[in-house]
């Protein structure tokens, strides 16, 4: 049985969706957002910050955990991960010997490990940016993917925000893992957009931006820019910011379009610190064509559209947070509310947010 899109037993009754980026499935089972809560409460941490912490690591003029001193930066400011997950040139290290590679398979990695501050103020993060301070930041993204591409397969751009995340440090950064291997969820969107653009000769995203404009899943859209609770959302409140231009990388962004996407970075992180009235924790990150095809002479990528998934963990106030476990980690991720009312209350809030 299949149901069509715009079918409201949707809303009410269990179903499963697919990603298409991803090919992965997701259940939807809206009926069981008023079962009672009596599990874990995460405290939030409401203490204000300084607006410069001499004993964090990546405040200007700080030392960081290596000795090493940072410069007195006023803008963004970028470094070498002093403790990088990946470093090294390609075919520096060697395979590592295996009798039976196919049970037991291992590959060198090499790569760049690189940390952006988006600003030298420890407490202001994106959502309290400046639209030209964003544009900075969005500016130090290009350049960097642009570098780092040039000699490196994949640049991956992201950010972990928020200890519930992960976060290891409040000051607002992001980070840029570099390597010269494509990471398996790259993988799996770049076969899944190919097969996409060969059967429909269209970009799967570009298709789904101009369907998803100005429709239930909307959360908020500019000129150039659009952010949409993406059909098969798995986190609450999950998002996906899309342009609504043809565009494969970071460093191909126009400059015209620049702005637009500034302001888009700033309503959406406004709108979700007034979600539950706190600073909102995500991990994000930009997804784009990967670099190898244009330096080996390949086609352009032209299946590719780049794109920034939003993932936050939180579900229903500051405290409580989605878990991805039990069914989730055996059998396939599960949401409560559908994205079309995930959506439905972030749009209500962007109106409110600037
Ligand atoms: P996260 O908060 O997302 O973990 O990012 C902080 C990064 O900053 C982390 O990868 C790096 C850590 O290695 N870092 C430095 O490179 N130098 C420091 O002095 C502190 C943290
Ligand atoms: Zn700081």
């Amino acid at each position: 049985m299949t149901y069509s899109l715009g079918d409201p037993t949707l809303h009410e009754r269990t179903h499963r969706r697919r990603n298409p980026l991803t090919g992965r499935w997701v259940l939807v089972s809206p009926q069981r957002n008023a079962r009672p809560w009596r599990g874990e409460v995460h405290r939030s941490s409401p203490t204000p910050k300084p607006r410069h912490d001499p004993a964090c690591h990546l405040c200007p003029g700080a030392q960081r955990a290596t000795g090493e001193r940072n410069p007195a930066y006023t803008s963004v400011h970028v470094f070498d991960n002093d403790f990088p997950a990946v470093r090294g040139q390609p075919s520096a290290g060697a395979p590592a010997e295996s009798a039976n590679p196919s049970l037991f398979a291992a590959q060198p990695v090499s790569g760049t490990c690189r940390v952006i501050c988006y600003s030298p103020d420890h407490d202001r993060p994106m959502s309290r940016l400046t639209d030209y301070e964003i544009a900075h930041v969005i500016d130090c993204w290009a350049d960097e993917a642009r570098a780092l591409g040039a000699r490196h397969r994949w640049v991956q751009v992201f950010e972990n925000k928020g200890e519930m995340m992960g976060c290891s440090n409040p000051h607002p950064h992001g980070q840029i893992w570099a390597t010269d291997h494509l990471p398996d969820e790259l993988h799996i969107e770049d076969e899944r957009q190919r097969t996409h653009w060969r059967t429909r000769g269209r970009a799967m995203l570009q298709e789904i931006a101009d369907h998803e404009f100005e429709g239930p899943r909307q959360v908020l859209a500019n000129e150039r820019w659009l952010v949409i609770v993406p059909y098969w959302a798995t986190w609450p409140f999950e998002t996906l910011l899309l342009p609504r231009f043809s565009v494969q990388r970071l460093n191909e962004i126009p400059a015209s379009a620049r702005p637009a996407l500034a302001s888009a970075l700033g309503d959406l992180t406004r709108c979700y610190d007034q979600l539950f009235d706190c600073e909102f924790p995500y991990s994000m990150g930009w997804h784009g064509a990967p670099y190898d095809d244009e330096h080996q002479g390949g086609e352009p990528a032209l299946h590719w559209q780049l794109h920034a998934h939003f993932y936050p963990p939180l579900l229903r106030s500051a405290t409580v947070r989605k878990f991805m476990v039990g069914y989730e980690m055996l059998a396939e991720p599960q949401r409560d509310l559908t994205p079309e009312q995930a959506a439905a209350r972030l749009r209500e809030l962007t109106t409110s947010a600037r």
